[in-house]
């Protein structure tokens, strides 16, 4: 194997990482079980080579530390202080390089990955072809599913589920939470009978404190339930695994490759979702997803409130032939009025995504909105 993926020709020679914090209000807010969301502050990463071009990232890590350890106020430091100087000691020349060089940090994914995915698109650009088939994406259709966050009543939950379903979405997935569970996922199964739901609780629940809710839950004939335990506690999710039918799908447990190897080993789990942001990467996306074809496991692209520039990453991951579960990566217009990327990202009547044809993400960043949300910037020269 080449040390680098790409051309020769395409040797990367990284000048500086810019930082920009911008502001985006949701249109309306996300409710999950470890909180309430009406707006997101967003990192974008745009690194820039000495050939002038540049390519985006998006940092996935929220406000507060509270889906994991990090948050925009621990991401930016990280990247200025400690992954812009390993990169430029390490003499970067190809994307591929960037997460082995990073690999001395501990933890920090997302921002990691914020840089990582830029460097991937930098390089793909140079290259002149799109992202997802640099990274080897064979799936030129993606499928979409949405995450519709915890609703005031299964009322207006079924509504909301309608709404999506009309909208040509191939996979509900609803957000549940201790005492806003079974009658929510009860409403929706009773209205809707056959399609693909599914149940993410963000790690909200003990295994030995809801006895009784496992085995109602797995009588919903649901696609998989997301994330039921905390994320350091694969044991328990295996014991869980062993009492339902259900198949355990990890999205915060699964970090690294590492991670989805002894899950897979210890059955803690049937599916795993892959977030770009969580396991520091498209490298290291790509290396899970192998692993999981090999062992039957099917993954699919995890979402985290993205800007465009992140859901136009999260597309080319989705393309790699793992994936073939329906993602969490829906059209911009269900959480921006006005999104960072031109065009916005558009879902089909079928509920499909076609991949772009242009080199790199894809979409053009509109540095007009960028700049008008612009909270602050750094450049770090390499
Ligand atoms: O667990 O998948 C999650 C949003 C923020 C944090 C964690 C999660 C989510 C979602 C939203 O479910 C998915 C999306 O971006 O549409
Ligand atoms: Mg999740």
């Amino acid at each position: 194997m080449p040390a680098c993926f790409a051309e020769p020709s395409t040797k990367l020679q990284l000048e500086a990482i810019e930082l920009l914090e911008i502001e985006m209000p949701l249109k309306s807010a996300f409710e999950t079980s470890f909180g309430r969301f009406s707006k997101r502050r967003v990192v974008i990463v745009r690194a820039i080579d000495k050939s002038g071009a540049a390519g985006y990232g998006e940092c996935t890590a929220m406000e507060q530390p509270l889906y994991n350890h990090e948050s925009v106020d621990s991401a930016w430091p990280v990247i200025t202080g400690s992954i812009v100087p390993i990169l430029s000691d390490a003499n970067i020349s190809c994307a591929e390089d960037v997460g082995r060089a990073l690999a001395p940090i501990r933890g920090n994914r997302m921002a990691i990955a914020a840089v990582e995915t830029a460097v991937w698109d930098l390089e793909s650009r140079i290259a002149g072809k799109p992202l997802w088939s640099h990274l080897g994406g064979t799936i030129e259709e993606i499928e979409c599913g949405v995450s519709i966050g915890i609703q005031s009543s299964p009322e207006v939950l079924v509504e909301r589920v309608a709404t999506e379903i009309a909208a040509g979405y191939r996979r509900i997935k609803i957000k549940i939470k201790p005492g806003k569970d079974i009658r929510l996922v009860e409403a929706v199964r009773r209205e809707f009978p056959d399609i693909l739901l599914s149940v993410d609780a963000n790690s909200a629940y003990e295994l030995e404190a809801s006895n009784g809710l496992w085995r109602e839950l797995d009588q919903f004939g649901l696609l998989m339930i997301e994330q039921p335990l905390a994320a350091g506690d694969l044991l328990d999710h295996a014991k869980l695994q062993l009492m339902i039918d259900t198949p355990i799908c990890l999205d915060e447990s699964i970090t690294s490759v590492r991670d989805a190897r002894q899950a897979i080993e210890l059955e803690a789990c049937r599916i795993i979702n892959i977030k770009l942001g969580r396991v520091g990467g498209h490298a290291a996306a790509r290396e899970i997803q192998y692993l999981a074809a090999e062992k039957n496991i099917p993954v699919w692209c995890g979402g985290m409130l993205e800007t465009g520039i992140g859901r136009a990453q999260n597309i080319a991951m989705s393309t790699l032939p793992g994936f073939t579960l329906p993602g969490d990566v829906s059209a911009s217009e269900r959480y921006w009025a006005e999104d960072i990327v031109d065009p916005p990202i558009i879902v089909s009547p079928a509920g499909t995504i076609r991949v772009p044809d242009s080199a790199g993400i894809g979409f053009a960043v509109r540095n007009d909105v960028l700049k008008a949300r612009s909270a602050r910037t750094e450049t770090v020269l390499l």
